[in-house]
């Protein structure tokens, strides 16, 4: 297992029930390091940039809606396998699916606000922290 960086999103329902500090907290729990944060109200256009692989699916415009219905927290996360790590404290998309314990379980109320977003390969992490942040926002924790 490899040291990487993933990027995570406390999206705005996690936000407004005041998990913030929940969610990191269980991040540095598991060994998932904050190597970049800050909070963002994402315009539209933002939002729909992030998210343009799911431009054709039919629940695209929700997603948008709900995106830039408040702010949210962006970070990056470094540690071992950082990108599975964080995709298993998160749980499923879905969190009446999602397992006991996870973010998801604990937080989301459908699968439409389901609280956290999570890179789902390093490829893509690496294309999604670039979206957020400079290399001047970015730190290494050693
Ligand atoms: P994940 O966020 O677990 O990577 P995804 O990439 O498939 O899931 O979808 C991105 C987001 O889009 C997801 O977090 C919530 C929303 N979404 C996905 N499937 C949905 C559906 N069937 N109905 C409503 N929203 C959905
Ligand atoms: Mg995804």
């Amino acid at each position: 297992m490899a040291i990487e960086r993933t990027l995570s999103i406390i999206k705005p329902d996690g936000v407004e029930k005041n998990v913030i500090g929940k969610i990191i907290a269980r991040f540095e729990e598991e060994g998932l390091t904050p190597v970049g944060i800050r909070m963002a109200h994402l315009a539209r256009h933002e939002a729909e940039g992030f998210y343009a692989v799911h431009k054709e699916r039919p629940f695209f415009g929700e997603l948008v809606e709900f995106m830039t219905r408040g702010p949210v927290v962006v970070m990056a996360l470094e540690g071992e396998d950082a990108v599975a790590k964080n995709r298993e404290i998160m749980g499923a998309t879905n969190p009446a699916e999602a397992a006991e314990g996870t973010l998801r379980a604990l937080y989301a109320t459908d699968i439409g606000e389901n609280t956290v977003h999570g890179s789902d390969s390093a490829e893509n992490a690496a294309i999604e922290i670039k979206y957020f942040f400079s290399d001047v926002q970015l730190f290494s924790r050693g």
